[in-house]
């Protein structure tokens, strides 16, 4: 069922949660827990940097977005590497290091479960593109068939990612099995369009649409509450006008090689950034940045995890401080400015 187009993510959040919520085509509960849910439920972005949810009352997590997609591009699969940033991934490691949903490890490096590691996914979408730009063979997997035996707590939720060249821009269209609206999608969506921002950029071409279809997409009933009160009409508007204020990310600078550097300085100074214990330190850490690489699209990053860091060590005012001085404002607009 297409459940329509939109030219950003934030109306199609909204519109999403709305049709899921309220007319469902199902009500179960896999692994007992209640969900309403749409079955081959599919939807279309328009504008894929256009891809935070500036959504009031969801309490959006900028640095956990921010975290995934450097623990993604940077093809780290440790568990305990992103269970800094969400608890999610703490108890759901199958061998109890790494995690099978660590979709950079399966798209941008060579894994034992994708072919028995025979090449890398993403280069395999890029030569095949280079080669053939009309083609319709440009698919990196993400669940593969041995997951249905070695998987046991962690499944991939997503199935492919699927890239087209048409009329000089490149277009998106990913397959999930299972989209949870709420805590999913709202990290999901961003990711797939970064990769697809940056593969665009390899080939040269502008960057085209987002499609995505969930063969199960739902909501939670634990969620309902907080759905409810993002659709009330007033909290509405308030993210429309978040939306207005902020709109898209800026332009992914790089391609491929220039954005795995860059991602490589953002992974190593997270690293640095563990054995930071004050505000000083910290901020001395982000100087470092600054002066080794200047300021860029991944300076904003480092500032998000910098203010990550220091939430962790109780120093809410330094948190928000930092996080406000992004050059994109969007990164901040769920921060509260307390001070
Ligand atoms: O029972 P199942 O394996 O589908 O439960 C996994 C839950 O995590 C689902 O609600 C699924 O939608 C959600 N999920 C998601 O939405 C999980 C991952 C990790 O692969 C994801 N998006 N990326």
């Amino acid at each position: 069922m297409h459940l329509g187009r939109y030219k950003n993510f934030t109306e199609c959040y909204l519109g999403l949660l709305d049709k899921v919520m309220n007319e469902p085509q199902y009500e179960s509960a896999p692994r007992g827990q209640n969900i309403k849910e749409i079955l081959g439920a599919s939807f279309t972005i328009d504008n894929p940097r256009d891809r935070i949810p500036y959504v009031v009352a969801r309490k959006f997590g900028m640095s956990y977005m921010v975290a995934e997609l450097v623990w993604y591009l940077s093809g780290n699969n440790r568990t305990d590497w992103i269970s800094k940033y969400s608890a999610f991934w703490k108890n759901i490691s199958d061998d109890g290091i790494t995690a099978n949903s660590a979709y950079g490890a399966r798209l941008f490096k060579r894994h034992s479960s994708i072919a028995q590691g025979r090449f890398t996914q993403l280069e395999y979408v890029v030569n095949e593109l280079k080669s053939d730009p009309d083609s319709r063979r440009a698919i990196m997997h993400l669940r593969v068939p041995d997951d249905s035996i070695d998987a046991k707590l962690d499944v991939p939720c997503t199935l492919a990612l699927q890239y087209f060249i048409r009329d000089g821009e490149l277009h998106q269209v990913v397959n999930m099995r299972s989209s949870d609206l709420v805590f999913g999608i709202a990290y999901d969506v961003p990711a797939f369009t970064v990769f697809q921002e940056m593969i665009a950029n390899e080939l040269n071409v502008g960057l085209g649409s987002y499609t995505h279809v969930s063969n199960s997409l739902h909501i939670y009933e634990t969620h309902f509450d907080m759905v409810n009160k993002i659709l009330e009409p007033d909290n509405i508007d308030k993210s429309i006008n978040l939306h207005q204020t902020h709109g898209p990310m800026p332009s992914l600078p790089g391609s491929i090689d220039q954005t795995a550097t860059d991602v490589d300085r953002v992974f190593a100074f997270e690293g640095d950034l563990q054995t930071d214990e004050s505000f000083e330190a910290v901020l001395n850490t982000l100087q470092r940045w600054y002066h080794d690489y200047g300021s860029s699209y991944f300076y904003d990053w480092a500032k998000v995890l910098a203010s990550s860091r220091l939430r962790k060590l109780g120093l809410k005012a330094d948190a928000n401080k930092t996080l406000t001085t992004t050059k994109f404002t969007g990164y901040s607009f769920n921060a509260k400015r307390k001070n």
